[in-house]
């Protein structure tokens, strides 16, 4: 039996990866941090699992990271872990360093310190892109990063690619596009829109309060993202992958289809606030994701539209509940 070790296991992808990999047959080993609050409601289904072993940790703690993968041997590493909210980045951009591009540095040490023969995916990410106007953006789009958050990520990555090189460690970093799904945190605008959308058509709110309408993002669905992240630890040699759907569409346009859906009218439930804008925005993302399809065979099963009523038609029987 392989044993899998998990950074982020609390946060959308941790959940979903947590699944594919149990299925396939894993032992996870799956770290959290502790919090003054359960934060285990993404994968409370999975507690029962005898493979499934929940452990405390974080990416600011190098003794502790280097503890359990000594004890735990692990065969795949997975740095999910992350302050991944890029407005909330720009508040606080030494914690959003810390983790992201610290936190990977530490990892990565007690990796190559205790089992550098195990293969190790890092959530790299088109952010990384920032506002540099050539799209699509592939693997060799320059990166210019426009907030801390990417950053901090531009550092993770290129470290990625110097400890590939430098020790000839199995490491491959995946430059996923914004991806989504019913488990998306609530304050990213897809599922900000998804829930406020069910809420109100439930009588449970009226306003919608967004930012800007305007920047587009290639938006897939985070169940077929994280097989692309398995996919690439099954390779014979360690590289990086654009994983995106190759679709671009504006925040107007997702909030449209959802409203749309929902048979409600935008004009009467959506305001826009200053507060939501960022200091400094990313226009455009739009990933060309030829190179996993032709080395992985991997392609994208959920698209736009699809994505849009699958998260406002979970997010409905979510808010039904908060009905009764
Ligand atoms: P998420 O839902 O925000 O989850 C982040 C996870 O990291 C949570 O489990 C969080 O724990 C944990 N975490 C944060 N700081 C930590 C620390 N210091 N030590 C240990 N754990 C910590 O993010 P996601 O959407 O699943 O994304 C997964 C990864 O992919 C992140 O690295 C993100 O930056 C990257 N990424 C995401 C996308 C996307 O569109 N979703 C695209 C490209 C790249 P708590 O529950 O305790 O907060
Ligand atoms: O914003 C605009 C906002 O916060 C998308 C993270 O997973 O993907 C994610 O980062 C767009 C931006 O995601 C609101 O200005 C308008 O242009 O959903 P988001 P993100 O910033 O693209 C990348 C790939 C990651 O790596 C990150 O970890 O929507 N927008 N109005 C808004 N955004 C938010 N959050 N809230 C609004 O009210």
């Amino acid at each position: 039996m392989k044993t899998a070790f998990v950074t982020g296991i609390t946060g959308q992808d941790g959940s979903y990866l947590a699944e594919l990999l149990l299925f396939k047959g894993y032992k996870v080993v799956a770290m959290k941090r502790r919090t003054s609050l359960i934060s285990t409601d993404r994968v409370n289904h999975l507690m029962e699992n005898e493979n499934f072993h929940m452990v405390y940790g974080n990416l600011n703690d190098s003794g502790c990271l280097h503890r359990l993968l000594l004890e735990h041997k692990p065969d795949e590493i997975y740095n999910l872990a992350a302050q991944s909210h890029v407005r909330v980045s720009f508040e606080t951009p030494e914690e959003t360093t810390e983790f992201v591009a610290m936190g990977t540095l530490r990892l990565l040490e007690a990796f190559r310190n205790t089992c550098p023969e195990a293969r190790f995916y890092q959530a790299s990410s088109s952010e990384m892109f920032g506002d540099n106007p050539e799209n699509p953006q592939n693997e060799t789009t320059r990166l210019t990063p426009a907030s801390p958050y990417a950053c901090a990520k531009v550092y993770a990555h290129n470290l990625c690619r110097n400890y590939r090189e430098s020790y000839g460690l199995h490491i491959s970093s995946g430059i996923l596009f914004n991806h989504e799904s019913p488990r998306r945190g609530e304050t990213f605008v897809t599922r900000k829109i998804t829930l406020a959308a069910a809420r109100i058509k439930l009588g449970l709110q009226d306003k919608l309060y967004l930012g800007n309408l305007d920047a587009k993002r290639d938006w897939g669905f985070a169940g077929d993202y994280v097989e692309a992240m398995w996919l690439m630890l099954q390779q014979d040699t360690p590289d990086d992958y654009v994983i995106a759907t190759g679709e671009t569409h504006s925040v107007k346009e997702f909030l449209d289809a959802v409203f749309e859906h929902a048979g409600l009218d935008v004009n009467e439930h959506v305001e826009i606030s200053e507060r939501l804008f960022r200091p400094h925005e990313v226009p455009l993302l739009l990933g060309d994701p030829s190179k996993a399809e032709q080395a992985m065979g991997w392609k994208p099963k959920v698209k736009f539209s699809g994505l849009a009523k699958m998260m406002y038609e979970s997010d409905l029987e979510l808010a039904g509940k908060e009905s009764v």
